[in-house]
């Protein structure tokens, strides 16, 4: 492999394109990076030690919390609060946002909203799970405790938003608003290697990513685009291939580089849908429209939802924009 660009330099290049950067930013990409080399490690290994499983507790989505849930919680935590960046995060495995006190973290101009790993269930049998993170500048005055405000900002106010995805291999893709940009982890020098630069979504593809046990459950615009995309219509490459894999960022990266469309939309047993607004759809949000794709709620921009709630839901519609369209042209001809 030849040797490219590490993430280290990478950003440290880039934060040349901000004329009033002050590296905070990159410092705390860097504790990102530290994090999540950490967390693969423990990863790649977990079915030798036990680290698998649930730990018989559940967090505030009620959803069984994982042995490694807790793990890369409180690794991705430790890291943010270690540099002096970051004042507060807020996070799936969290109840309430975690406000950084110590010294240095008083002056921190930044907040982090996280999956520290999305995807968990997966782990035990193999499959590729994430982490997600969203970067904001606080709101609430420096020198003061995080307010809530700082957590509850739309999505189109992020400075940064990436993901970690532990699979064949461990990539870090992010973006700051220039680009997307990904890189993948060398283990044997322990360095993340630009092997994707300038990530961007095919206009159109061949995958649809949903999970069709919901079906009878799903709004009357979304089963007839699920049809739509079983029909056979050559001349727009249908009938597509149906991929789904239960873990966001395996499903999202892939559309990324092939094309496609994932949706997780409103059913009866979850009307908002089940994927969170703030820490998961709103950072593949912004990197979708950084790499030229579409992200929404079936009707409105992702990115320009007001959030209420911390852990508040979404229906979420993300991918190529000419797959998210049709989809959002159905539900608009088929109002339930
Ligand atoms: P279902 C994982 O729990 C997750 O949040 C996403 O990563 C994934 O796409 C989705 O939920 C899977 O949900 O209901 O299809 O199992």
């Amino acid at each position: 492999m030849s040797i490219t660009r590490t993430l280290g330099e990478f950003i440290i290049e880039h934060q040349n394109h901000f004329p009033h950067a002050s590296g905070d930013l990159s410092s705390l990409l860097g504790s990102i990076k530290l994090a999540a080399k950490i967390v693969n490690r423990e990863i790649n290994k977990a079915g030798l030690v036990d680290i698998t499983g649930s730990v018989g507790a559940e967090n505030v989505q009620g959803e069984e919390q994982q042995k490694l849930d807790l793990y890369a919680n409180d690794k991705f935590k430790a890291a943010l609060e270690a540099r002096g960046q970051v004042c507060g995060i807020a996070s799936e495995e969290e109840d309430e946002a975690v406000s950084f006190n110590k010294e240095l973290n008083k002056n921190a101009k930044y907040v982090v909203l996280m999956d520290p790993l999305d995807g968990s269930s997966n782990i035990d049998v193999n499959v590729s799970v994430g982490t997600i993170f969203s970067i904001y500048h606080r709101v609430s005055p420096i020198g003061s405790a995080p307010t809530a405000e700082d957590f509850l900002q739309p999505g189109h106010k992020q400075v940064a938003a990436g993901y970690i995805i532990y699979g064949s291999s461990t990539m870090l893709v992010y973006t700051t608003g220039k680009g997307v940009h990904g890189f993948t982890y060398d283990p044997s020098i322990g360095v993340f290697c630009l092997s994707h630069e300038k990530m961007m979504i095919p206009a159109t593809g061949s995958i649809y990513s949903i999970n069709e046990g919901n079906y009878i459950r799903f709004p009357t615009g979304i089963k007839k685009y699920i049809k739509y995309c079983q029909e056979d219509a050559p001349e727009d490459n249908r009938p597509y291939t149906s991929r789904y894999i239960g873990s966001l960022v395996a499903d999202y990266h892939r559309n990324l580089l092939k094309g496609g469309v994932y949706l997780y939309p409103s059913t009866q047993r979850h009307p908002d849908g089940k994927l969170r607004l703030l820490y998961e759809c709103n950072p593949i949000a912004f990197l979708m429209e950084q790499s030229g794709g579409k992200a929404t709620d079936g009707y409105q921009r992702i990115l320009d939802i007001k959030p209420t709630e911390l852990h508040q839901r979404v229906p979420f519609v993300v991918g190529s924009t000419i797959m998210v369209e049709k989809v959002e042209s159905f539900l608009q001809q088929y109002p339930d």
